[in-house]
């Protein structure tokens, strides 16, 4: 048997002072995404994903935290990579910048940097975000950091230099050679003029972190983040050994544009000044937004994977990630858009074609796919487009262009609907003609089925499986190989799987309030109510919900209930929201300024009845967004009869605005 073409990819190994949201499950979707075609397609494949450990923010969690940094780090990493298990991505390879076969191979890279004549020591004073772990340029004492906005600190001390400077005509030439090295072209073009206009020797060791790999011999130094970090990818396929492991130089990283610099300038030079191979491919993607601006804990916008599997499975995470974004590019988020999307690609465009068509065949041929008779000039035309769409959806997968491969495989769907509803294969009668014709067509539909099943495993492994075993195929579809995908391959005879509901239909509104109020929960998480189930009704912004959930048995002492601070509040204005049926917004003024809060009370009353009305208000929740609205405090309401309609609270006495309830 010939030996398998190797394909080495990876993810950015994630920083361990925050949980995956999006952004982090957008890159590691799309290297999974990558990784099953290239199984398909022959490779042998291996993913690195992992996470960056070293740092002072580290030191300053775990501080916070109470706890050494090595059970800081430890727990983080545990957390990321059961995050991973549970989403369906793990990697093959998990690396940990603490880990001792890293640590091994950072100390040996530098080794042979130095012996090689590419390592210093010097001074370096300058303005350094220990957020973003980087000197900044350009920047002042005094100034805050172009990236993050917060205040940068002025540092001196010894450092190791890496001889960057070195390294401007050997890139230049490198990128030349290699075309491809930065995709895409535009980041190319960024890159290029970036090393054009000078390069500056790099600071690779810290005197004044502790968190971090010791350069052996020279302690107090211990190694810079990204000469660290980005030596994970080598550690991860055997480190000093790589060799023996076959897969190093990495065929391609898979990187946000926010680190393409890192992955593009620096991590060449310093193979190249070890004399190791260097990476064929950087991909930089794009960012998702939330509100045109970067996502981030501290800004209160970021989107959770888990309360959206919990809701549409996910496949439908994974199609909308893929389908709406064209990748290398940024993209918004929307709530809206995923639902809609889900509604109409996966609930009404595949998964109705697949229960029509295998509904079809069980009523009609008692379960076993029909062997088809003559072919009229529509079966070939549906069975040429499905044909053609293999060459197309391939062509563009190995193109990273995944919002068109999959729109081609949309179209092939769409072309399959229509086919049908103008066969009407369910209005033909019992004569022979008329079975052949049923046959030849219900033939052709599971055809066409199979082939979008098999080019969808990529992007939707559950659930185009699922149409693969519906078909009746018994070989697994991830070890399919697509080179031999061919329209007529459908054994007539074989026995159709059990039917299952693929995607069921969702109600927009109220799948969007349910994924916004899991997330608040996983963001917020109140003790005492336990997570909301995916079926627990959503009654966000009021006490309600807490109300509603079951009665806490542990009673609470004096110091825990003053910790919740209620202030009289009046409502001075009231709206709805588009496309929110159950919540209104409200702004609220409680004493000390005008709130703005949104409630779930839209169903139960009207907005111009509550203008001047004096509420109860839970002033210091954290703020959350509720559809997209930012709602800042709750007001109180008793949930009331089995379906928790809200009343809300009053007073029978007038009362201050801003009066402490107690
Ligand atoms: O930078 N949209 O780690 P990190 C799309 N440890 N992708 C996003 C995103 C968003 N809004 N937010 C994050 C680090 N990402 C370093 C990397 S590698 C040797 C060291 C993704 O936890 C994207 O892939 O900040 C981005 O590059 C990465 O997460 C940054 O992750």
């Amino acid at each position: 048997m010939p030996q398998k073409e190797k394909f080495y990819l990876t993810t950015p190994i994630y920083y361990t002072n925050g949980l995956p949201h999006i952004g982090h499950t957008y890159t590691t979707v799309v290297a999974d995404v990558i990784r099953r075609y290239k199984r398909m397609r022959g490779y042998d494949v291996v993913m690195t994903t992992g996470t960056d450990e070293h740092g002072v923010n580290v030191e300053r969690a775990a501080k916070k935290a109470g706890i050494p940094e090595s059970e800081y780090v430890a727990k983080m990493a545990d957390a990321w990579r059961a995050l991973w298990d549970e989403l369906g991505i793990p990697a093959d390879e998990f690396v940990r910048t603490t880990d001792l076969k890293h640590v091994r191979t950072v100390q040996w890279l530098f080794k042979l940097c130095k012996e090689n004549g590419y390592v210093y020591k010097g001074h370096y004073t300058g303005q350094y975000c220990i957020y973003d772990n980087a000197f900044v340029n350009d920047t002042k004492p005094g100034d805050n950091c172009p990236d993050c906005g917060r205040p940068l600190e002025t540092i001196t001390e010894e450092n190791f230099f890496f001889k960057l400077s070195s390294f401007q005509k050997p890139l230049l030439d490198f990128y030349k050679k290699n075309p491809d090295f930065i995709q895409p072209d535009t980041r190319r073009n960024e890159i290029i003029s970036f090393v054009e206009g000078g390069l500056k020797d790099l600071s690779i060791t810290r005197t004044t972190i502790r968190w971090g790999i010791p350069v052996p011999g020279e302690e107090p130094h211990v190694f810079y983040v990204w000469f660290d970090a980005l030596t994970a990818y080598l550690s991860a396929v055997g480190g000093p050994d790589f060799e023996k492991r076959g897969m190093w130089p990495a065929d391609l990283h898979l990187v946000g544009k926010d680190i393409i610099r890192f992955h593009t300038v620096y991590w060449p030079a310093f193979l190249m000044a070890a004399m190791l191979p260097v990476p064929k491919q950087v991909w930089a993607h794009g960012w998702f937004l939330m509100d045109a601006a970067k996502m981030s804990k501290s800004k209160g916008n970021v989107v959770l994977p888990r309360p959206i599997v919990n809701m549409l499975g996910m496949d439908a995470l994974r199609y909308f990630l893929l389908r709406d974004v064209v990748f290398g590019q940024d993209g918004n988020f929307s709530y809206d858009a995923l639902v809609t999307r889900y509604n109409s690609d996966l609930a009404n465009g595949l998964g109705n074609l697949a229960s029509r068509t295998a509904a079809l065949i069980e009523k009609n041929f008692a379960g076993k796919i029909p062997k088809p008779a003559a072919f009229k000039p529509q079966d070939e035309v549906l069975g040429k487009e499905a044909q053609n769409a293999i060459g197309e959806v391939l062509e563009n997968f190995d193109k990273l262009s995944f919002a068109r491969a999959l729109e081609t495989i949309w179209t092939v769907i769409a072309a399959a609907d229509k086919y049908l509803t103008s066969e009407q294969p369910w209005a033909l009668g019992n004569s022979e003609a008329d079975q052949s014709r049923k046959a030849t067509v219900l033939w052709t539909t599971a055809e066409l089925l199979r082939i979008v099943v098999a080019l969808l495993f990529p992007v939707l492994p559950d659930s185009a499986a699922k149409v693969w075993t519906l078909l009746g195929q018994s070989d697994a579809l991830g070890k399919f190989e697509l080179d031999g995908l061919r329209w007529g391959q459908l054994a007539p005879g074989a026995s159709l799987g059990k039917a299952q509901t693929l995607f069921p239909r969702v109600d927009k509104t109220e799948a969007i309030e349910r994924i916004e109020s899991m997330a608040n929960e996983e963001l917020n998480p109140t003790p005492a109510t336990p997570a909301p189930a995916a079926s627990a009704p959503a009654v966000s912004g009021t006490a309600a919900a807490a109300a509603a959930a079951p009665a806490v048995s542990d009673k609470i002492g004096i110091e825990d209930f003053t910790k919740v601070e209620m202030r009289v509040g009046q409502i001075k204005t009231a709206e709805r929201i588009v496309g929110a049926d159950k919540l209104l917004k409200l702004t609220v003024d409680i004493g000390t300024e005008i709130r703005q809060i949104c409630a779930g009370i839209a169903q139960y009353y009207e907005p111009e009845s509550l203008i001047g009305r004096k509420v109860a208000v839970v002033v210091n929740l954290a703020p959350r967004k509720l559809r997209g609205v930012e709602s800042n405090g709750m007001i109180v309401a008793a949930s009331v009869g089995p379906e928790g309609r809200p009343v809300l609270t009053g007073f029978h006495e007038e009362v201050e605005v801003g009066a402490r309830l107690k």
